[in-house]
């Protein structure tokens, strides 16, 4: 073996953290779930079935999971997840999941399933109950070290028959803070006392968060820095400490001077739901940048096309430097599936170097009483990536862009 090759293995001997492919130590990873039968698919992006196999089935110390629901089927994509969980499990990883109230009863079948695997604990939080929203995040936390945060639920449609965006990053802080917004979540889940709660989430953090004023660094594959920091939702389950996610929002937008990318399901200052108003933060935000000369970019799917969100979309619309367009997407081949078909993806990307992929819908419930997370990025190797997403979709097939004075039927869901 030449010398350089012997010296290499011996470092690598040395190094085993090194010498794993696929997970430095500190790595941002943007991940894609693909209807099939579409146009979309990023070549180069990891789909998420993989990536959260490999998560998975490397984790070692325990899994953390907050999922709105779960919901499988026979064969599905999810289930290989589902045993893979469960296998850890058996084989003495702590599993901990995290659910919403309100849809608990679907998720009847899979908790049953998983809950007859030793090392798995279920917990439920009754978000209704406390704030009247939902516990709507979706993301895993593996061994303290490894975080999943996205639009993508626990649900066989997610992998296979929804268009979503995630993200996967590699780094103890970031996963930490991520597991401190868990544990907060999860004592609450077990005594549902909110100003206890409230009490605690004042005290000095055990160690250091990443936060929007203390973000860390991390490594995309390419030169380029990189700094991500992570966002929650709502101020009042979470510890006061971590970043709210309406603000740092309202600052990336506010931040934009060119092209603004945003793709969500939905997205509405008109509080419908709840108690009824107008939510200015985010639309203000939007209506300033367009203003002021940002090219602002909005897909959102066809699911938002119901009343009164379609207006609003079109008072966007009617503005100049603002293009809104729905999406479509084709059937599945295998016939109509329910509550699927879909563009589910919740980011916006602004200029070339400044990236936020969330779990929550752009409606004033989702930042205030409802349970979502999500990641802030500076960088430009995420921002092209979701550039190149989001462009495919805006140049494609499937969308719509509306016009003000005109009426789009919104589609069948299920
Ligand atoms: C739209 O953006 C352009 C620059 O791209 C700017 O010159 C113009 O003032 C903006 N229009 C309005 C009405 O804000
Ligand atoms: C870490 C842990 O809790 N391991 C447990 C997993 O389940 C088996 C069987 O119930 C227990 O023996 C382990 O202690
Ligand atoms: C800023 C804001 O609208 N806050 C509201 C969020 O929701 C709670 C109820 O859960 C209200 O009390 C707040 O005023």
């Amino acid at each position: 073996m030449p010398r350089v090759l012997a010296g290499l293995a011996c470092m690598l001997a040395v190094a085993p953290v090194a010498a794993r492919p696929n997970l430095p130590p500190s790595h941002f990873q943007i991940v894609e779930s693909v209807p099939e039968a579409t146009i979309y698919g990023e070549p180069g992006v990891p789909r998420t079935q993989p990536v959260w196999l490999q998560m998975i089935r490397q984790a070692s110390q325990r899994i953390d999971i907050a999922a709105f629901y779960i919901s499988d089927q026979p064969g599905s994509p999810l289930k290989p997840v589902l045993d893979a969980l469960a296998a850890r499990a058996r084989a003495g990883v702590p599993v901990r999941i995290l659910m919403d109230q309100s849809f608990f009863k679907d998720s009847a079948d899979s908790v049953d399933w998983l809950r007859q695997v030793p090392n798995i604990t279920i917990r439920v939080l009754p978000v209704d109950t406390l704030t009247g929203g939902v516990l709507h995040a979706k993301y895993m936390v593996v061994d303290g070290r490894s975080v999943f945060v996205g639009s993508q639920n626990w649900d066989w449609r997610a992998l296979s028959q929804i268009h979503e965006i995630g993200a996967r990053i590699d780094n103890h802080r970031f996963a930490q803070t991520f597991d401190a917004a868990f544990d907060f979540d999860w004592q609450l889940a077990a005594k549902p006392d909110l100003p206890k709660a409230a009490r605690e989430g004042v005290e000095p953090p055990p160690f250091a968060p990443v936060t929007e004023q203390d973000p860390v660094l991390l490594d995309a594959g390419g030169n380029d820095p990189l700094t991500a920091f992570p966002a929650f939702s709502p101020p009042s389950l979470m510890p006061r400490w971590v970043t709210a996610e309406q603000p740092a929002l309202v600052r990336m937008i506010e931040a934009s001077r060119h092209v603004l990318r945003i793709q969500v399901m939905t997205l509405s200052a008109l509080r419908h739901y709840g108690p009824r108003g107008w939510w200015p933060e985010l639309d203000t935000a939007l209506r300033d940048a367009a203003a002021r000369g940002v090219q602002v970019r909005i897909i959102v799917a066809d699911w938002a096309l119901h009343e009164p969100m379609q207006s609003y979309l079109q008072s966007l619309a009617a503005l100049p430097n603002i293009t809104v367009k729905f999406s479509h997407l084709p059937p599945s081949p295998r016939g109509f599936i329910p509550y699927a078909r879909v563009e589910h993806a919740k980011y916006a990307v602004a200029d070339d170097d400044s990236v936020y992929i969330g779990t929550g819908n752009w409606e004033w419930s989702y930042f205030n009483n409802t349970v979502d997370a999500s990641v802030f990025v500076h960088g430009a190797a995420p921002a092209k990536t979701l550039i190149a997403i989001f462009d495919r979709d805006w140049n494609g097939p499937y969308v719509t862009t509306i016009k003000t004075g005109q009426h789009y039927p919104p589609p069948r869901t299920h």
